[in-house]
């Protein structure tokens, strides 16, 4: 229960955050289930400040991952030794240009016992080093050199990040209106149910051409979310439908959305998110797929 207030909370500030921890070595978002299998794909999206290639990784294995495989990477020889896992560019051409990005992969189990874990990543360049290994002391820290974070949930608790969540303001009287945000599931899930206090009934909707009409539907089965890609619901396609509203969702108030995913094992999880009514974009076509609703 502790855990749902916290990535609840965290939500809020994760635009910023995000921004700035994609210049970072970090794993993929969204964390992963307690005593499961998982990849921990490691991303390096720029080389050391002052350098033009990165030409080795070494991840430090914390406690409560145990390597099974860590995936090879042509023009890098692969090490493994208890407790770390190291790729390094056999020559200057098969190093990793800072303006690439890469994802570095080791699999292995996870500890049973949910909490983070912080795997400590040094990551070498044709010009000097960084040590990615700060563990924050508290959740304001903002460490220069952070760890990779990751998030090992306890069953029940979807290891699906949830992004940038809004709900379109509604007048009083009005029946329906969108919930918008950026789903990314780093094991890969199914969305397959939303609610909320607010609303009778939400749905996961797309939006299909019946002839030269654009409607939206239910999305049959669920909304599928691919392991490691984002999915955007956003105005004129994928949203969640809140229908049958119990009152007006003005500007600055904040919705709460329960949002029950299945994982690839079939278990189902939630997330819970706290989003913030917005008036509609400027552009974009959600109003009139509104209107084109039908029930
Ligand atoms: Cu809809």
């Amino acid at each position: 229960m502790k855990h749902f207030f916290l990535r609840a909370f965290t939500l809020v500030g994760a635009a910023t955050v995000s921004a700035a921890a994609s210049a970072h070595v970090t794993l993929p978002p969204g964390g992963a289930t307690a005593g499961d299998s998982y990849a921990a794909a490691f991303r390096v999206g720029h080389a050391c400040s002052g350098a033009r290639s990165t030409t080795g990784i070494t991840v430090r294995v914390p406690d409560g991952f145990s390597v099974q495989k860590a995936e090879p990477r042509p023009g890098w020889t692969l090490t493994t030794s208890p407790g770390t896992v190291s790729w390094r560019a056999d020559s200057a051409p098969s190093a990793l240009p800072a303006a690439e990005r890469a994802e570095f992969v080791v699999r292995g189990t996870l500890t049973s016992k949910p909490g983070p874990l912080w795997f400590k990543v040094l990551q070498s360049c044709d010009v000097g080093s960084a040590d990615w290994a700060e563990v924050p002391a508290a959740a304001s820290d903002k460490p220069a050199f952070p760890a990779a974070r990751l998030d090992v949930l306890a069953p029940g608790v979807a290891a699906v990040d949830v992004r940038d969540a809004w709900v379109r303001f509604a007048v009083k009287g009005q029946s329906g209106t969108g919930a918008f945000m950026t789903l990314a599931a780093p094991s890969g899930a199914r969305l397959t149910g939303v609610s909320t206090p607010v609303a009778a009934l939400a749905e996961v909707h797309e939006m299909k051409m019946e002839g030269d009409v654009m409607r939206m539907r239910a999305v049959a089965g669920g909304l599928e979310l691919p392991p490691r890609q984002p999915v955007e619901l956003k105005p004129g396609g994928y949203h969640v439908m809140l229908m049958d509203l119990k009152k007006a969702l003005v500007v600055g108030e904040t919705v709460p959305l329960t949002l029950e995913f299945v994982d690839a094992a079939g278990r189902k999880g939630v997330a819970r998110v706290a989003a913030p009514v917005r008036a509609a974009p400027a552009a974009g076509g959600g109003d009139a797929a509104s209107t084109a609703h039908r029930h």
